[in-house]
């Protein structure tokens, strides 16, 4: 077309629109840009996510939370049918009624001695239920399954359970749990698909002793732990950490019934004396990512509990030469997936 041979208004009006439909190009490129780096930068802060990952339930706000804190409470998550019928159980486990291969009874330090005790006022805790098709449920329950899988991708594991029955304290203060990281009894890695799911079966408060985590010590290194010593003595496996600043920050935890947090397995953390004349109880279970793998921990911080736990095993199975992974491949259980490693 020849702009010369046209009239001067229609050049002009053809510049207008030219014009206007270059602004328009640029607007849109501008929106895309920023549009794109909009993207760009969510990209950028999920690839910044250390500990945790986008499969599950998890919110980008709640997972913001755990990246810093290194745990994450979610309310009201399991339903108190669900928690009634695992209470039950426990007491079935506790009058005898029911063996189950692999668990342990734990009795309190102070309450053991007692010859009043009985049932399940002798019993701190059960550890190792996932045999039992009844205390695994809690394991498998799809509300708990679907905000683990944040942690541990589809392939999950129960590697370690427990009800704990914290018992209203004699005055020893011996229903303490001493400040931990439980990442010192697990001998697999990587230690960022590994989480605690722990639901309190009651209101759990600073009374009757909720948990005491110290938010944002999921970032440090395995800590040395040993037995605290405690002149009102110290429940069989209770190590705590010996060399922390005392006046870091604390939180406690306090929760309603079915409320669930989810914490990392370095975070340390610990609960307080039982001031209350009930008994307190929470279940928890530690899944993994199937695809972690066991590591050796002879002359490490965890080579202690390693043999401390491997000699208990081997006297009560018989077992000689059974080694700390062996302890671990024979009570984990497959919650969803496919088993990989563990
Ligand atoms: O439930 C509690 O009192 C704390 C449990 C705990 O931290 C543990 O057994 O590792």
């Amino acid at each position: 077309m020849n702009l010369f041979s046209k009239s001067p208004t229609f050049v002009r009006q053809l510049f207008c629109t030219i014009s206007l439909q270059r602004l328009e190009t640029i607007n849109h490129h501008i929106r895309f840009s920023s549009q794109s780096s909009k993207a760009i930068d969510n990209n950028k802060q999920q690839s910044e996510y250390r500990f945790s990952l986008p499969n599950g339930n998890l919110s980008n706000e709640q997972r913001e939370f755990y990246e810093k804190n290194g745990f994450i409470l979610i309310r009201n998550l399991v339903k108190p049918e669900s928690l009634d019928h695992f209470r039950k159980r426990f007491q079935d486990v506790c009058l005898g009624k029911v063996k189950v291969l692999g668990m342990t009874v734990m009795k309190d330090v102070a309450i053991a001695k007692s010859e009043f005790a009985d049932g399940e006022k002798a019993i701190t805790k059960i550890q190792d239920f996932t045999l039992d098709d009844e205390l695994f449920k809690y394991c498998c329950l799809p509300d708990i399954v679907k905000y683990v899988e944040n942690f541990t991708g589809p392939n999950i594991m129960a590697m370690h359970t427990m009800l704990i029955n914290k018992p209203p304290d004699p005055g020893t203060q011996s229903s303490r749990h001493p400040l931990h990281q439980d990442l010192y009894y697990f001998p697999f890695r990587p230690v960022d698909r590994i989480v605690c799911a722990w639901t309190a079966m009651e209101k759990i408060n600073r009374e009757n002793g909720c948990l005491v985590v110290l938010p944002g010590s999921h970032t440090g290194e395995l800590k040395e732990h040993g037995y605290p010593d405690w002149k009102g003595g110290v429940n069989k496996m209770y190590h705590g950490i010996q060399q922390f600043d005392p006046n870091t920050k604390r939180a406690h935890l306090e929760m309603e019934t079915g409320d669930t947090v989810f914490f990392h397995p370095l975070l340390i953390h610990g609960s307080g004396t039982n001031r209350s004349p009930g008994f307190r109880k929470a279940i928890s279970c530690h899944y993994a990512d199937s695809a972690c793998e066991y590591i050796e921990v002879e002359n490490s911080v965890q080579d202690y509990i390693s043999k401390e736990i491997t000699a208990i095993f081997r006297k009560k199975t018989g077992i000689e030469n059974a080694r700390f992974e062996d302890v671990w491949k024979i009570k984990s259980r497959l919650v969803q997936g496919e088993r990989i490693n563990l």
